[in-house]
């Protein structure tokens, strides 16, 4: 029997609590950058972070997941001592809160560090690629490791969106990826995939990738989809000029796209920036599914 949306706000605690949870999975976004596409610079203030950290958790994130380096289409790579810099006070404040946290990050190094402070789960936009290192901490450390589809920097991103089957290039190349996490000793209870929406995909393969994520759950782990205010959505809402629906203005589209993502396609969870609508907008799903 689901629970009512209040009541499930603060029930994730544990790594076993996070994989099978018995609702979908929000996970609220956090970006400590200067120049994240939605919220960048917003919580470039540690005080001003934590306590929107609190406020996502307090809607009922059932992790918030902070990200120290921008992976925005183009962005130029920063070093790690700036990513770290970045993220570690913020996990540290919010670790001691009692928020569960995930640290979002392609480098092995900042992920060992984010474990030491106190994160549950480690969200590779590389799926490992970005950094050899990265399945030797993650399997050391026992973790949930999300594994995202990823082809390469953000620098050159939109070159490599070339695909002849992008569900099936998708599921190969992640199937890859799971394999690689297995070689290095990740058990296989940890791994969560993710198709990686907007990351060298034009917004034709974001929608098949939408349409056909049940291709991306028969692979047999727990799925992560995170649409959250993307391009592809402002362009679906292109006003009669054609110009893209600027980012604030895709909350709706966000909320759509991430409950048909669990309601239709199987999804596990949700990235979002917004959690409280998207809370609700499960909480729907959730009581009619209850009521069949
Ligand atoms: N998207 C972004 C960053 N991290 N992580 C996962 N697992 N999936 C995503 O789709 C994803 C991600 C880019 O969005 P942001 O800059 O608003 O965080």
């Amino acid at each position: 029997m689901p629970r009512a949306p209040t009541d499930r706000i603060g029930t994730v605690i544990t790594v076993t609590d996070l994989l099978h949870a018995d609702h979908p999975v929000v996970m609220g976004v956090l970006n400590v950058t200067p120049d994240s596409f939605f919220d960048g610079g917003r919580y470039a203030d540690v005080e001003v972070a934590v306590a929107h950290g609190v406020r996502l958790r307090g809607e009922g994130a059932d992790v918030i997941d902070v990200g120290g380096e921008s992976t925005r289409p183009g962005a130029v790579r920063i070093e790690a001592s700036t990513e770290l810099g970045r993220v570690l006070p913020v996990i540290r404040r919010l670790v001691a809160l009692g928020v569960p946290m995930s640290i979002d990050t392609t480098r092995a190094t900042v992920a060992a560090a984010a474990l030491e402070a106190g994160v549950t789960l480690v969200n590779d936009v590389s799926g490992g690629l970005a950094d050899p290192d990265m399945a030797r901490v993650v399997a050391d450390a026992g973790c949930p490791w999300v594994l995202m589809h990823w082809r390469g920097h953000s620098r050159g991103m939109a070159e490599l969106a070339v695909y002849t089957d992008v569900v099936k290039e998708v599921c190969a190349e992640l199937s890859e990826r799971v394999d690689a996490a297995l070689a290095a000793g990740v058990a296989a209870d940890r791994l969560i995939l993710d198709p990686g929406l907007g990351f060298a995909k034009k917004p034709e393969h974001n929608w098949r990738l939408s349409a056909h994520l049940d291709a991306l759950v028969g692979l047999g782990f727990p799925v992560l989809v995170g649409a959250s205010h993307k391009s592809y959505l402002g362009a679906l809402l292109a006003d009669a000029d054609g110009l893209p629906r600027p980012v604030g203005g895709r909350g709706a589209a966000t909320i759509a796209t991430s409950v048909l993502a669990v309601a239709a396609g199987g999804a596990w969870g949700v990235r979002v920036h917004e959690v409280r609508d998207t809370v609700d907008a499960l909480a729907v799903w959730r009581a009619t599914e209850a009521a069949r």
